[in-house]
């Protein structure tokens, strides 16, 4: 239906200037519709493919695979485990503003805005391929929500075009329409009907994306109710019990072990990969396996089980930092299996140096075969802290390596082993910059007073934690104003592979005062002050905190 304005149409032929941003502000607002178009079929088609094959996710995955390690690092500390949440949400806004670009573009030029579209499904596909996992199949989510939201943009565009004028004007078609008793008046377009159109492709693209969602959502069940059915065995070997003094019980202080629901979380998964236990297999295999194996897990939980206090910690813990912790994780010693497939480490004339655990989500980790098989609990671990893993720690099985950083040693969501040789195989952050070997550094960390705070003059605990994993923490020292350093307190030691908690009572006089800490290993080593980066492995430095003593 035509508008019917009285207005004269302007000196340079051009429709009213209200007309002009009546159409403008919809053409924006088609862009929107298009947008939304594309990413709710997207999200209905990856309930086909797999979840993880939604577009957002795949161009979300594709920037975290191409993030500078000082950028991701400067992520992972500033917004912690909302970093993912924010890279979608700048993903999502920056998409709405390229929608309502197109859509005004496609008001001149039809079939730019399509077109404009198109490239985006592109962009979507070549993202989700190209990820470490990419399948060709990831591609479809993005394909077919491009080509359904160009035909939508395009038959949007098509209701806007403006009706040919009187005289037989060129309407934004191209078509020449001669004059007619009755033409429509200048500057009018298709108003109800692109009201109409908008409307049923947004309510239907919602509907499809609801219904994607939910399809989503029931594969997750699936893997949640195999969780659930887990009934971990009595381990064959139960970690030894946590003395009575590894908990100083101090306020403020992190407790001696750290509960799943507070456990630090660091991968590059944007949709947390939910694997049904039951169907998951694991393959050992490689350079130097004469007897390749595939397990089950069952075959796991059939096995000899240790349970052991482990303390993880992330190369990406700034000094001071929150990403490390200590559980308590039940699992298959790794090195038993690897022996039951014929691996040698090097040490014994094994041809492969480097074991490289891959994930359900194509993160690969490469750790040393001789650590691995030097004797430490290095486990597959499919317990934490008396549960199945939880989801966003590496249901159903998990690699815990005593000693090194998580990025070369904790693989989540494991589902290949694969020997082979340093030289042959970078993995997945050594490709981006990190070292192929990290040891874990020897580090402390005042937990309380926290920074700033303002306690009162007298004796003030100073608290915190110190960790050393598999050398162990000898000493921990701290010094107020550059001070003479006073020994510490040192809770009672569980392992050498697990932090340990020191207290230091403080004289505390008025005024503002500068902590800090330093711990000495059992080789001897005390913590450097020289205060480096966490890249390439890992920080280095001391913590300090300033307090204001009243
Ligand atoms: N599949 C997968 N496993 C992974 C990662 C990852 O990004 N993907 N991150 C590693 C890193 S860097 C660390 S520090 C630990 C963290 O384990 P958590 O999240 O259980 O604390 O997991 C490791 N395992
Ligand atoms: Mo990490």
């Amino acid at each position: 239906m035509s508008e019917d304005r009285k207005d004269p149409r302007s000196a340079t032929g051009r429709a009213p200037r209200g007309v002009r941003v009546v159409r403008g502000a919809l053409a924006a607002l088609g862009g929107l519709i298009a947008g939304l178009v594309a990413l709710c079929v997207a999200e209905l088609v990856s309930a086909g493919v797999r979840p993880e094959a939604g577009p957002v996710t795949v161009v979300g995955g594709a920037v975290i695979d191409r993030t500078p390690a000082p950028v991701k690092d400067f992520a992972v500390r500033n917004f912690g485990n909302d970093d993912k949440l924010v890279l979608q949400l700048g993903i999502l806004a920056l998409l709405a503003l390229f929608a309502m670009a197109v859509g005004v573009a496609s008001l001149r030029y039809r079939k730019v805005g399509p077109a404009a579209v198109l490239v985006f499904g592109a962009i979507g596909a070549l993202a989700a391929v190209g990820r470490p996992d990419g399948r060709l199949s990831d591609a479809l989510p993005s394909v077919v929500g491009a080509l359904v939201a160009c035909a939508v943009l395009y038959l949007l565009a098509g209701r806007l075009a403006l009706r040919p004028s009187p005289d037989g004007d060129r309407g934004t078609d191209g078509a020449v329409t001669p004059t007619t008793r009755t033409a429509p008046a200048p500057g009018a377009f298709d108003r109800r009907g692109f009201v109409i159109a908008a409307t049923a492709a947004a309510a239907a693209s919602a509907g499809a994306g609801l219904l994607g969602r939910r399809l989503n959502a029931s594969g997750a069940a699936e893997a949640a109710a195999s969780r659930e059915s887990v009934a971990l065995p009595a381990p064959s070997s139960p970690a030894p019990p946590i003395p009575a003094g590894a908990d100083l019980k101090v306020r403020g202080l992190s407790s001696f072990t750290t509960s799943n629901k507070d456990f630090y979380r660091v991968d590059t998964a944007l949709v947390v990969p939910r694997v049904d236990a039951g169907t998951w297999r694991l393959r050992i295999h490689g350079k130097g396996v004469p007897r390749p194996l595939t397990v089950s897990f069952q075959d796991l939980l059939r096995r000899k089980l240790i349970e052991r206090d482990i303390t993880l910690t992330c190369v990406s813990n700034e000094v001071g930092g929150p990403y490390v912790g200590n559980a308590r994780w039940i699992g298959v010693p790794l090195a038993e299996l690897l022996a039951e497939a014929g691996v040698r480490p090097p040490s014994k004339g094994g041809p492969a140096d480097q074991l490289v655990s891959r994930s359900v989500d194509g993160m690969t980790i490469g750790t040393p075969v001789d650590t691995v098989m030097d004797g430490r609990d290095a486990m597959l671990a499919v317990g934490m802290n008396g549960q199945p893993l939880p989801f966003d720690h590496g249901f159903p099985v998990r690699m815990v390596v005593p000693g090194l950083y998580g990025y070369v040693s904790a693989c989540k969501w494991l589902e290949d082993l694969e020997l082979t040789t340093f030289d042959d195989y970078d993995a997945y952050w050594v490709k981006r910059s990190w070292s192929r070997e990290a040891p874990i550094k020897t580090q402390s960390r005042i937990d309380t007073p926290r920074p700033f705070a303002s306690p009162k003059a007298g004796t003030v605990p100073v608290a915190g934690v110190a960790w050393a994993q598999h050398r162990g923490v000898e000493r921990v020292e701290v010094r107020v104003d550059g001070g003479r350093w006073n020994r510490a307190e040192l809770a009672a030691e569980n392992s050498e592979d697990t932090w340990r908690q020191w207290l230091w009572r403080w004289p505390a006089t008025s005024g503002s005062h500068t902590l800090e800490v330093r711990a000495t290993d059992r080789d001897g080593n005390t913590q450097t002050d020289k205060r480096v980066g966490t890249v390439p492995d890992g920080a280095t430095g001391w913590h300090s905190v300033v307090v204001a003593v009243d």
